[in-house]
């Protein structure tokens, strides 16, 4: 049945034939997260990193109405380039395939393709969850609901501080969801390698996390992993500027009433613009430190 849907690569097929460990990508990152032509340097990069630590990156997208489980070289420019892909999470996937559209998977959508083609381990850069004022515009990421329901694990640099740090934590411990620290106490802020916000636990080799991710499921405690793991010093940015940016770019968005999906692309792009693309760089480099240790749980959790 689902093999209607779902297309690999082959080199994610021929990875999985022979029992390799496997790395999920997500591509709202490629297609709305950042600017052409680094976007696509940067998943390539991303890529190649997953592959040097050992395992085989599975980069993800809805395209032309299939599950594209691995990209080609032109698949990938082509999520990169175009301007008229959706940014794809959950509630869009049927839409998207029964009318043969093309879609940028997003945190959420992302795993429920991994959790379909049997990956574990997904490298991204940053969850989405709970806004600020969301008491007021509901506005919750569905990526929480996935990390609540969907058994993979996610490496990334913590939660972005346009969102509320706080609530999106305690929306994750109501659904049972793990925020692990890899080598660090705190919750990293993306751009930031600390936040005001403890984590969990904190682990800090790839096999104890690893050991965590096998025991949660040998359980049956369904559901995902938050993985985070903190921008490498020398590229975060000064918490000054970005909490004013940040600030600078909600009030732009209230202004301009941006709601529903557009919210987030809105305020990462606000802040690439007011930072005047060290944020881009920011960006870049700690999804490639997630690849690294994203590539070494895999390995792990395959012996
Ligand atoms: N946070 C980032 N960069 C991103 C995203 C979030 O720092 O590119 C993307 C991810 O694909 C994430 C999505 O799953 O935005 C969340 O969107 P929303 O808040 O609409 O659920
Ligand atoms: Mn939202």
């Amino acid at each position: 049945m689902l093999e209607k849907w779902l297309e690999f690569s082959h080199e994610v097929l021929e990875a999985k034939e022979k029992g390799k460990p496997i790395v999920a990508l997500e591509s709202t990152i490629i297609s709305h997260g950042m600017p052409y032509p680094q976007n696509i340097h940067t998943a390539r990069e991303v890529e190649a990193i997953i592959r040097e630590n050992g395992a085989v990156p599975a980069t993800i997208a809805i395209l032309n109405g299939k599950i594209k489980i691995g990209l080609s070289n032109e698949e990938l420019e082509y999520l990169g380039q175009s301007k008229d892909v959706e940014k794809a999470s959950r509630r869009d996937i049927p839409y998207l395939l029964s009318c043969k559209k093309n879609g940028a998977t997003t945190v959420a959508a992302t795993m429920i393709c991994a959790e379909l083609a049997e990956i574990e381990v997904f490298v991204t850069g940053g969850i989405g969850g709970v806004h600020r004022e969301a008491e007021v515009t509901m506005d919750i990421s569905a990526d929480l609901q996935e990390l609540a329901n969907t058994n993979v694990a996610v490496v990334c640099a913590g939660a972005k501080s346009i969102l509320d740090i706080g609530l999106t934590l305690e929306y994750l411990e109501t659904y049972g969801v793990p925020v692990v620290g890899f080598g660090t106490d705190t919750l990293p802020a993306f751009y930031s390698m600390t936040s005001p916000f403890n984590v969990n636990f904190r682990l800090d080799t790839t096999n104890e996390v690893a050991d965590m991710i096998r025991t949660k499921w040998e359980m049956g405690l369904n559901g995902g992993v938050v993985v985070a793991n903190p921008i490498p010093e020398e590229y975060a940015l000064e918490e000054s500027l970005i909490n004013r940016v940040i600030e600078k770019a909600l009030a732009e968005a209230k202004e301009n009433q941006i709601g529903g999906k557009q919210v987030t692309p809105f305020l990462l792009g606000k802040v690439k613009e007011l930072t005047e693309g060290k944020s881009l760089a920011a960006n870049i480099a700690l999804v490639k430190n997630n690849a690294r240790v994203g590539a070494l749980i895999a390995v792990s959790l395959a012996k």
